[in-house]
């Protein structure tokens, strides 16, 4: 997994490429999931929700919540001791507070089930599921004590790793 810079969309620039279709799933091209929310804060949410990419495949968040700061962070102990819903052999990725306009990429480098969230907004239930590659064929199976600690909102809106692996993307309900 490569971290990489954050990006500050220019103005005009970049907005168009947000729109997502299954086939940019399959182009090669960067895989975008905005983080958005409505105005008036009482509902944030990562969009989509679950999407399936291909091994290697760089994914983008950007924020595109004008009234909200939000971040991209890993289900990992190394993530302030949170539990570890990503696969052992990848690494760990926190964006930090991402500011309106502002991105952060990742490119995933291991097949499996990768669940993240978003600090200030987890218990809102923001929160996403990437699938990379095919995680049966990783052996991927639920980890004891995954669930320990996530607030129910989280864990209600994840979708099921059998949704995201027939639809390949699942956008918010
Ligand atoms: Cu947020």
């Amino acid at each position: 997994m490569t971290l990489t810079r954050r990006e500050i969309l220019g103005a005009g620039g970049g907005l168009a490429a947000l729109s997502l279709s299954s086939s940019a799933v399959w182009s090669g091209e960067i895989v975008e999931i905005e983080m958005q929310g409505r105005n008036d804060g009482s509902q944030v949410w990562f969009d989509p929700i679950g999407i399936l990419v291909k091994l290697d495949q760089a994914v983008r968040w950007t924020n595109l919540n004008p009234g909200n700061s939000h971040t991209t962070t890993a289900y990992s102990p190394k993530n302030s001791g949170r539990p570890l819903r990503m696969p052992r052999a990848a690494k760990s990725w926190d964006s930090d507070y991402l500011m309106p306009g502002e991105s952060f990429s990742v490119t995933f480098t291991e097949q499996g089930v990768y669940d993240y969230y978003c600090i200030p907004h987890e218990h809102a239930g923001m929160v996403g599921r990437i699938i990379v590659g095919e995680p049966e064929a990783n052996g991927w199976t639920k980890l004891a004590g995954a669930d320990d600690g996530l607030p129910e909102e989280a864990l209600k809106a994840f979708p099921t790793v059998e949704d995201i692996m027939a639809k390949g993307i699942v956008r918010r309900a």
